[in-house]
């Protein structure tokens, strides 16, 4: 009985790699009171060819993917539209200054030393929807390397 446990477990863990993205380095800006909104980053890798379609949040009221650019001197930051592309096995690295995700209508505070959850949906090459479950830190300023979160869910 044991051993079956221990084969269900392993399997459970495949299927969580199987859907081939690997979120690294995950972390959300800590808020001052009266702060409505706020950054998340992360480095995220996809096996195959995917698209980050959306993200939520159950701290914010809306969370959209954004994208900071210097337009003509001026910083500007605007929602992607259609989704972030994901190459194949390439890091696609959200950060202050390039894409993030941008938690917005925030419902209290984020402090600094507790986490936030978040939920990401892709979609891969054929249009198939799967999505991960994160537990994101928050810092004041980007943590040091950390393990791979890998709290991943078959959707479909
Ligand atoms: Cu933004």
């Amino acid at each position: 009985m044991k051993l079956l446990i221990l084969i269900t477990l392993l399997a459970s863990a495949c299927l969580a790699h199987a859907q081939g993205v690997v979120v690294q380095d995950a972390w959300v800006r800590a808020t001052v009171p009266g702060q409505r909104s706020t950054g998340a980053f992360m480095k995220i890798t996809a096996h195959d060819r995917a698209t980050l379609v959306s993200a939520s949040s159950a701290s914010a009221g809306v969370t959209q993917v954004h994208e900071m650019k210097l337009e003509a001197g001026v910083m500007k930051m605007r929602a992607v539209i259609g989704g972030l592309d994901l190459p194949a096995g390439l890091a696609v690295e959200l950060k202050p200054g390039g894409y993030h995700l941008m938690l917005m209508d925030l419902k209290s505070p984020l402090e600094e030393g507790t986490t936030v959850a978040l939920t990401l949906q892709f979609t891969n090459a054929v249009g198939q929807p799967n999505k991960l479950e994160l537990q994101l830190p928050v810092s004041k300023s980007a943590p040091g390397a950390s393990a791979v979160m890998d709290h991943s869910q078959h959707k479909s």
